[in-house]
Parts: C-alpha cells; sequence; structure tokens
C-alpha cells in the first residue's frame, strides 16, 4: 500500500488545492496523509479570502504524520516565510526522496497565495529538496525573474529553475498559445523530454489542473515508479482524460 502526503491549502469551491489533490488520488487509487496550509473562500472566477493556517498546527500535523511510511509527497500552496521553513525541515527529517512541488503564486481567481518574500526563501531553502518542479510557464518566469515564452527558449528557462537545487523541472505549457499543448520536462541527467497533446476546446477553463497533474505524478512515483519520465506521461494522461470530462460534463449542463 503506497501512501503520498499532500501539503496545500483548501479552496471553497473544489476546483483547486487540496480537494482536487484528494479526488486524484482517489481516483487514481493512492492512500494519502494531508498538511492544510491555509483556508481560502473562492468561487470559480473570484477570490475572497485566504487564512494562513498559524505555525504551531502546521507543524502538528506533519508531527502527527511523521513516522508513518510515506513514498511520494506532493507540496502545493505554502502562504508564508514560517510555514516555507516547517516543511523545508519536515522534509530533512524524512527518508523520501520523491518530493513533487507545484509552485502556487497566485489563483486563477485572482487571489495572492504566497508572498514576494516567501518565493525568495522557498528557492534558497526548498527547491534544493525536490525531486521534480512543476511550474507553468508564468510561475518559471516569476521564479527566474525571466521573460520566456516561446517554446525555442524553454529549455533555457528550464535551465535556469534547475540552477535552484531542484532535481528536475516540468514546465507546463497548457495556458500557451501554441496549437497543441506541450510540457517539457529536464530531468536530473540534464535530458530533455517534450509532451505533447492536442488541445482540448474549453481546456483551459477546467481549474485546478496544475495540482491535479503534480499530485498524479506524485502518485506515480509512490507506486515505485522510479523512471520519472513515466510518472510524469502517465500522470499527463491522466489529466487529459479529466479535463476531456470536466468539459463534457460542463457542455451538458
Ligand atoms: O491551482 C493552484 C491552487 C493551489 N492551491 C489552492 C488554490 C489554487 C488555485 O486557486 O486555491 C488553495
Amino acid at each position: 500500500m503506497h501512501h503520498v502526503l499532500i501539503i496545500g491549502g483548501s479552496d471553497s469551491s473544489c476546483g483547486a488545492g487540496i480537494s482536487a489533490d484528494i479526488e486524484t488520488l482517489v481516483n487514481l487509487g493512492s492512500h494519502f496523509y494531508v498538511c492544510v496550509t491555509a483556508v481560502t473562500a473562492q468561487k470559480d472566477i473570484a477570490f475572497q479570502k485566504s487564512l494562513s493556517v498559524d505555525a504551531s498546527t502546521i507543524k502538528a500535523q506533519l508531527d502527527s504524520v511523521h513516522g508513518n511510511k510515506i513514498d511520494a509527497v506532493k507540496i502545493g500552496m505554502l502562504p508564508n516565510i514560517e510555514t516555507i521553513k516547517i516543511v523545508t525541515e519536515f522534509l530533512g527529517k524524512i527518508s523520501c526522496s520523491k518530493i513533487v512541488l507545484d509552485p502556487v503564486f497566485k489563483s486563477s481567481s485572482g487571489g495572492i497565495l504566497c508572498s514576494i518574500e516567501s518565493i525568495q526563501l522557498l528557492k534558497k531553502i526548498l527547491l534544493p529538496h525536490v525531486t521534480v518542479l512543476t511550474p507553468n510557464l508564468d510561475e518559471a518566469n516569476i521564479l527566474c525573474s525571466s521573460e520566456i515564452c516561446d517554446s525555442e527558449n524553454i529549455y533555457n528557462l528550464a535551465e535556469a529553475c534547475i540552477n535552484y537545487g531542484s532535481e528536475s523541472v516540468l514546465i507546463k505549457g497548457g495556458h500557451s498559445t501554441d496549437a497543441t499543448c506541450k510540457d517539457f520536462l529536464l530531468n536530473s541527467n540534464n535530458k530533455k523530454f517534450t509532451f505533447e497533446r492536442e488541445r482540448i476546446p474549453k481546456g483551459t477553463e477546467v481549474r485546478g489542473t496544475g495540482c491535479r497533474l503534480a499530485t498524479a505524478i506524485a502518485h506515480f512515483l509512490a507506486l515505485g515508479n522510479s523512471n520519472l519520465e513515466r510518472a510524469v506521461s502517465n500522470a499527463g494522461d491522466y489529466l487529459h482524460q479529466y479535463i476531456i470530462k470536466k468539459v463534457s460534463e460542463s457542455n451538458d449542463s
């Protein structure tokens, strides 16, 4: 039995965040533990409020999970410096080498989910623990203070991301203007992989796709799949089917 630890914020609309992570792991068949870092109130198009969970409660959640078998960790919203410090310390204590970090800076409904100082600290202390970092194009540019948006230069951006210490990076191009959806992986051996899929009409309207992809990668890594390319490919296939289902449900309603 394999377990994924999910660390992230809740979203009252259940489009993204922890509930999207849980839905993904239930669909795929992983067991899981949860550490909630923030509570957010949002509708699909309007962000209302975010409250960070206090440091001692975050620490207590992680302490209570410590000692259990954890096969992979998926990290999403880390709202402040304290939380980043506590999570980094925890990762240093457990013997889990499959850490997926989806850097969450703002919500598609317009909310700020992480402060500027937090992004600096995240790069400095947390990224060196990370197996695969999964930014979208905007997040990768924010991390690297760059403005690269064409696929020809994407691997330069990936190299810049990896310089902060994660083993590998997957830059997601689902929201780019390209005709197809392309995700770009630079792995720990400096090998490049491009995953290309058909663009699904209205697919970018589905919320929480980044959370779900990162969680699905954590699931496939937890299953014992030490081949990152395979895990990313399987997770991308899962997400593609999920988006097709969601779009067809919204067309029917
Ligand atoms: O999709 C990123 C994300 C992660 N976590 C929470 C969110 C969002 C986006 O809305 O609300 C809690």
